[in-house]
């Protein structure tokens, strides 16, 4: 780290290493919480019981609570007072040197829930109080051992006034209630469970709630609540759906049944992620759980199916049996993907879902890994945990353990899951211990596997293929290459199951799908019997998280068009655009004319019209690689020649297929009442698909007229948001009465309109910079509200090239402002904003220099936090 610093952080934050690692010196096996629940001076009283861990080593450590923005007002230690001479207050906690072998200690503090602005520990959101602990929450609520391999039994009592708070909720089961004095009312929970702190939860608010039940397999009832703020109870059902969906799904693929009487979830409108899987008492973002056709999207739809089933899954895989440290994080993340990725491909079209899962690793994760956060999936480094919620430890995590169950089987990955819960249930363990289980209940050596928990950066595979017809003998020789990342040059070869296949040059499948075991820098596979030279598929199912080098351009036309793997075929089309994009990126940067390969524009129309492929499918198929996806192919990333490409690249589809277009838009449209069935999900997937290549012809009167009909007539939000999308990039007249007509109409749904500034941001219309700046201060604007902070700023960072990265920097500047001044108020939040500008080693020199003092601004920033220090201090290194 830069010791010439003058500002940033008031001391040099501390890393945090995973080989320092020591058992806690003390266990806690029994939390009893009082609180006197009040917007400033919430008081908290906590009795621990407390004894020395027999597994440590440090028999006389003193003990030490963790504690930040806490105030302390008695400490007793087996019922005697504690004078100031007894323990040490600092900024990070309590340490009372001469701790006795086992012993009770009450605390007494207070906290200011309502001025709590980073979402973290107990805070108020909309006039309710709610929690967020992990990862590092609870020592801002009370002096608490605030580490996962801690897991206490929590006794939870709350008081609060009665007519504010009707509703007072916690981990658990409520086993006592009733009124107190002064009109307030209190409730007391229990959770028979042992958890680390960072699963504690605590709701009270004035809330109501759409209520179902789950009968578990083996008969046990179990009461669902959802509970919202009033007004929003018509926005629950799909969540509660979704809820018994995947119950229901745990219990029938991993055998993994409820084990509480009651389930409990709160949305609330203020949160720094997506969710929380606290035991018994799951806290969301509103926008993972409310959803109507009128409000919410096809995506929004599918999202909140996802999230709801990820959060519950992790009753098994994170809370009963959770992580020994954070460096452990995607022992829970990487796993519960992969089981929310499971039960989404269950649920509907498995293909589709396999695009969309690999299409998000892609955008999200690729960028990361070749980046200056590159990270493996367990960290063995950290300033700040919070930073490392990131697309490697969830996505590519899952990615992980999707690679042991292809290598192991369906069958042993199952058998394997058992053997880890019935090792480890109510243990906090390590990736280790998972992989473990894998390998004891398959036979399999997975110890070359283990590297890619350990190995930062993607793998990048080279493959050729030889061909002899005399001896019918076809051979690929494939190389991996995994490039170097910060603190890693140099890479062992890691195990890398390769899902091939071969297709005749008739395009019949002559090999079904084989996963090839490459384990060595360079090998070589062998098929026999093939007189004739096959065509190879390959990556079949996107079968390891890496790249595959270019492949020739005549292969990837024939795999378009024949293979029989859905995602093959997919990627196959996705990479012969990106070279045509490409070409034609090339010659609009030397000033020739962009011509669009006509055989790509027949390849469309055929997709376009083929009833045998079911219409999401086309929807992806026919959808253009974005901008990062271009972006990642370039030495020097041209942001504006790739606009320009993909631009001309729809009006010529659009001009030459006009008629197709319409007719595909019209064969695909529906009547009747809204349905979330994939089919129709698919339908008007593909419908939009041909209105936003048709709404690239501003001029002409068929596509405007469709445009403009859609947005006004639509009965849903997809479709009406699907004619915004091409309204917001249109210099027609109708964009802006289009979305003032928007405002109106939605200016009470936080959430949709969290859909109108994100639009707004990622327009490619010139002057965008500054139309995002005047929308941080519109009226609508909440700096203090993360999803309205995302919608704008997280949307004009990340999902608009263009304009972030005008060539005169203004978007640089006018990003690390607003970071500036988040970071005051919510660290965890303005950290995730800064990523995109730690992008600048692909950008050109002038845009890298601008780009770089963006960043040392920030870094520059008297008080600086940890989290905005870290991203930004690597992102310069
Ligand atoms: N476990 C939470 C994420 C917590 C993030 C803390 N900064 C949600 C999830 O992955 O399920
Ligand atoms: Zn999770």
């Amino acid at each position: 780290m830069p010791d010439t610093l003058a500002t940033g952080p008031a001391a040099p934050p501390k890393e945090i290493r995973l080989e320092d690692y020591k058992v806690p010196p003390f266990l806690v096996d029994a939390v009893d919480l009082v609180f006197d629940l009040k917007e400033t001076g919430t008081r908290v009283t906590s009795r621990l019981t407390l004894r020395r861990n027999p597994d440590s080593e440090e028999k006389t450590a003193p003990l030490f609570l963790d504690g930040e923005d806490v105030r302390l007002t008695a400490v007793t230690l087996d019922g005697e007072a504690l004078g100031a001479n007894r323990y040490v207050l600092s900024d990070d906690g309590l340490t009372i040197p001469d701790a006795p072998d086992a012993f009770t200690l009450d605390v007494e503090a207070e906290i200011d829930p309502a001025k709590n602005t980073e979402l973290s520990g107990l805070y108020t959101s909309g006039g309710t109080f709610c929690t967020q602990c992990e990862a590092e929450g609870f020592r801002r609520i009370t002096f608490f051992p605030d580490r996962p391999d801690v897991m206490a039994r929590y006794t939870v009592t709350m008081l609060a006034d009665k007519a504010a708070y009707p509703v007072l909720l916690s981990n658990g089961n409520r086993v006592d209630g009733g009124d107190a004095t002064g009109g307030r009312h209190w409730a007391k929970w229990e959770d028979p469970h042992p958890k680390p702190s960072y699963l504690f939860a605590l709701v009270a608010g004035d809330l109501v709630a759409l209520s179902d039940s789950f009968t578990t397999r083996s008969g046990r009832k179990v009461e669902l609540n959802i509970h919202v703020r009033r007004g929003d109870e018509d926005k629950c059902g799909h969540a509660m759906r979704s809820l018994k969906t995947a119950m229901k799904w745990d219990e029938e693929v991993y055998g993994l049944e409820y084990d509480l009487d009651l389930f409990n979830i709160v949305a609330v409108s203020d949160f720094n992620m997506g969710a929380m899987e606290n035991k018994g008492l799951n806290i969301f973002n509103t926008k993972y759980i409310l959803a109507k056709p009128e409000t919410a999207t096809d995506f929004d739809y599918h999202s909140i199916e996802r999230v709801v089933a990820h959060e519950y899954f992790h009753n098994w895989t994170g809370d009963r049996v959770t992580c020994r440290d954070w460096f452990q994080l995607s022992l829970k993340e990487g796993l519960t993907v992969f089981r929310d990725q499971q039960f989404s491909a269950d649920q509907g079209s498995a293909a589709v879902r396999r695009i969309g899962d690999v299409a998000r690793l892609r955008a999200s994760q690729f960028p990361e890994d070749s980046g200056p956060m590159a990270h493996p999936v367990r960290p063995e480094r950290y300033i700040a945990i919070d930073n490392f919620y990131t697309a490697t430890v969830y996505q590519k995590g899952a990615e992980v353990v999707r690679m042991i169950h292809t290598l192991i089987g369906a069958d042993a990955f199952r058998k394997g899951m058992d053997l880890y819960i019935a090792r480890h249930d109510n243990q906090a363990v390590t990736i280790e211990d998972f992989v473990a289980a894998m390998r004891d209940a398959s036979g399999v050596d997975l110890t070359q596997f283990r590297r890619w928990y350990s190995t930062a950066g993607t793998p990048v595979l080279t493959v050729e293929e030889d061909h002899d017809p005399e001896t019918g003998r076809y051979a690929l020789t494939v190389r991996q290459r995994i490039p170097p990342t910060p603190g890693q040059e140099k890479k062992e070869p890691l195990l890398i199951p390769l899902a091939v296949g071969l297709l005749s040059p008739e395009g019949n499948e002559i090999l079904e799908t084989t996963v090839l075991k490459l384990t060595e820098r360079e090998q070589r596979f062998t098929f026999e019997g093939q007189k004739a030279k096959p065509v190879p598929s390959l990556l079949r199912g996107f079968s390891a998280p890496v790249r595959l080098a270019a492949q020739p351009r005549e292969r990837l036309k024939f795999l378009f068009a024949h293979d029989t793997d859905p995602f093959a075929r997919w990627e196959a089309g996705q990479q012969f655009a990106a070279q045509l994009l490409l070409d034609m990126v090339k010659a609009h940067q030397s000033g020739g004319l962009m011509a669009l390969d006509p055989d790509f524009i027949g390849i469309f129309a055929r997709t376009l019209s083929d009833g045998s492929l079911e219409p999401a499918f086309r929807a992806e198929a026919l959808t253009l690689p974005g901008d990062g996806f271009l972006a990642d192919q370039m030495e020097v990333v041209d942001v504006e020649a790739i606009d320009a490409a993909l631009t001309a690249a729809r009006r010529t589809i659009a001009e030459a297929l006009h008629g197709e277009l319409i007719a595909a838009y019209r064969a695909n449209q529906d009547e009747g009442p809204y349905r979330i069935d994939p089919d129709s999900v698919g339908r008007r997937a593909l419908k939009n698909l041909c209105l936003s290549v048709l709404g690239v012809l501003d001029e002409d009167a068929d596509a405007a007229a469709l445009v403009d009909r859609q947005f006004a007539e639509a009965g849903n939000m997809t479709d009406r948001l699907a004619a915004l999308s091409v309204l917001n990039d249109s210099a027609r007249p109708a964009r802006a009465t289009a979305l003032e007509a928007f405002r109106n109409r939605w200016k009470d749904d936080p959430l949709v309109m969290d859909k109108w500034f994100t639009l707004q941001a990622t327009s490619r219309l010139p002057g965008t910079v500054e139309a995002v700046e005047r929308l941080t201060r519109h009226e609508d604007y909440d700096p203090r509200n993360p999803n309205r902070v995302r919608a704008l700023l997280a949307a004009f960072g990340s999902a608009n090239p263009l304009h972030f990265h005008r060539a005169d920097g203004a978007g640089y500047a006018f990003l690390a402002d607003r970071i500036i001044a988040l970071d005051r108020h919510n660290p965890q939040l303005s950290a995730r904003l800064i990523s995109p500008l730690g992008r600048w080693r692909r950008q050109d020199p002038g845009r890298q220099a601008l780009m770089k003092q963006a960043l040392e601004r920030i870094l520059a920033t008297e008080g600086l936090s940890k989290d905005s220090f870290e991203i930004a201090s690597k992102s310069l290194s």
